[in-house]
């Protein structure tokens, strides 16, 4: 009999009151732990003075959450550091960012270690173990360094680059064998997983077997791709909702007779926003006759402001959003709105809602939630019109979108100006293919099929309570 336990780098549960704030994937893996009676690990959130290893255990809405604190040491090289500074610009293809420092890989390995010493304790014998992203690849290696046999499974949830970008990361053949020591290694898309498969066999001179397996380094793994989706139902539904209808209300007031155009990203750059400030500087340039017709509202709230590569985007944001302004702005219209602020996600819903047109134009992005979201809060009587980059990892699933090349600012140009002049009919039917995979493909799908999939890779069976939802 198995329970699941999701170990990433934070750990965010609902927190019973609220839930309209919390996101998606927190939803989804609460909601799979509820089911499967699990328990979730990661850090704390919080810097102690000195690494304890003291677990901070409690019950939130039905799930136990264990957390750890970690020292400053470990903040400033695991996470700003090997996370945040090389892995995160490596594996969005920004060479030129990577920060290669031998503190960082040492301080990742430590804080790998350390997680690992404090789980393996609460690990009981068929557990299902589920860990997320970047921040612990080397997770699997020090568990079974520490004993562990259990089905161990890791999901990527940014790219996985070329493999001529992992090998300019020092060690890089470390990292990957690491991965080796999972059961499972998911993907969010098919180019991810012929990138790791290129790594694979051109550089650790490995095999691609048959069902999806792989052998290098003396191992195997499963390897596959799951695209991550959206709480897509209830993400529709917080469109309706007294405060979505609140803050429609505000922006329709706002942009009464013109057109808004929505953006929503974390302040980072590989979400594309000076190209995409570029490409409606580009749009007024070569299109005068939508001077004062459209409205840009640019939401990006500042994430990982301690590292400099994001103070520097900030402040090229500033800039740019002020020469845009400055140039084609009048006293009673100003094109483009910046706000470095966090809304409530029912408040986003809203505004996704009130807008003509959803501007997504990450450089590279895992898969980008944003672009779902925008689909699944949009009326259906009179939907926008979602613009995606190619390099977004939802362009895969998301055909029916503008695609774009987000560094042709002519490209992003020319797709406004289709979206903001398409006939409704035209709208509707592009929304409706977008909306069914929307909500197909939903966070439930992605996480019951990860985990399905992590459970065949060996033999116990999954102990569902019985009221799980
Ligand atoms: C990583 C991968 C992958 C943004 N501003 C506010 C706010 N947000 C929310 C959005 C969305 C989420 O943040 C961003 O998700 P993305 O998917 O766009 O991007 P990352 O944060 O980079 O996430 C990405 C994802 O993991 C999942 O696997 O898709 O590729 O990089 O949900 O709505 N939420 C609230 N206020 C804001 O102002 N409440």
């Amino acid at each position: 009999m198995s329970r699941l336990i999701v170990v990433s780098n934070r750990v965010n549960p609902p927190s019973g009151r609220g839930d309209e704030t919390v996101g998606g994937l927190a939803m989804a893996l609460s909601a799979a732990l509820r089911e499967y009676s699990g328990l979730w690990f990661g850090w704390s959130g919080k810097i102690a003075p000195e690494f304890t290893g003291a677990l901070n255990t409690q019950t939130v809405k039905g799930v136990t959450v264990a957390t750890v604190d970690l020292d400053e040491a470990d903040y400033q090289e695991y996470y700003n550091g090997y996370a945040n500074k090389t892995l995160w610009p490596l594996f969005h293809y920004r060479v030129d960012l990577a920060a290669y420092d031998r503190s960082f890989g040492e301080g990742y390995d430590r804080v790998n270690r350390r997680f690992a010493e404090t789980l393996r304790p609460l690990i009981q014998p068929d557990d299902l173990i589920w860990v997320h992203d970047y921040h612990l690849i080397p997770l699997a290696r020090e568990l079974r360094q520490a004993g562990v046999r259990n089905r161990i499974g890791f999901f990527l949830h940014i790219p996985w680059p070329a493999h001529q970008l992992v090998v300019t990361l020092p060690r890089h053949r470390v990292l990957v064998e690491a991965l080796f020591d999972y059961d499972l290694v998911g993907f969010q898309t098919a180019e991810h997983l012929q990138a790791f498969e290129g790594y694979v066999t051109t550089e650790a001179g490995g095999q691609i077997l048959s069902q999806g397996r792989l052998s290098a380094f003396g191992k195997t793994v499963r390897a596959d791709a799951f695209p991550i989706g959206l709480d897509a139902e209830q993400f529709a539904a917080l469109a309706r909702s007294p405060r979505a209808h609140r803050s429609y209300d505000v922006m329709a007031a706002h942009s009464v007779f013109r057109k808004m155009i929505v953006g929503v990203d974390r302040l980072d750059y590989s979400k594309g926003l000076e190209e995409r400030l570029i490409g409606v500087e580009r749009l007024l340039q070569d299109h005068p006759e939508f001077r004062r017709e459209i409205l840009m509202l640019q939401i990006a709230p500042p994430s990982r402001d301690e590292v400099e590569a994001y103070q520097a985007e900030r402040a090229k944001l500033d800039a740019l959003t002020g020469r845009i302004n400055g140039e084609f702005g009048h006293m009673d219209w100003t094109p483009i709105h910046y706000i470095n602020r966090n809304y409530r996600r029912d408040e986003l819903a809203g505004i996704y809602r009130a807008a003509a047109v959803g501007l997504v134009t990450p450089l590279r992005d895992g898969m980008n939630l944003v672009a779902k979201e925008f689909v699944a809060a949009q009326d259906p009587e009179d939907p926008g019109v979602l613009v995606l980059s190619r390099f977004a990892g939802a362009a895969m699933q998301l055909k029916d979108a503008l695609i774009i090349n987000p560094n042709s600012p002519e490209e992003i140009a020319d797709a406004l100006r289709r979206a903001l002049s398409m006939p409704l009919a035209e709208r509707r039917k592009r929304w409706e293919a977008l909306n069914a995979n929307v909500q197909r493909e939903d966070v439930t799908a992605w996480r019951d099929r990860f985990v399905q999939s992590l459970a065949a890779t060996g033999p116990a069976q999954l102990r569902r309570v019985a009221n799980g939802s």
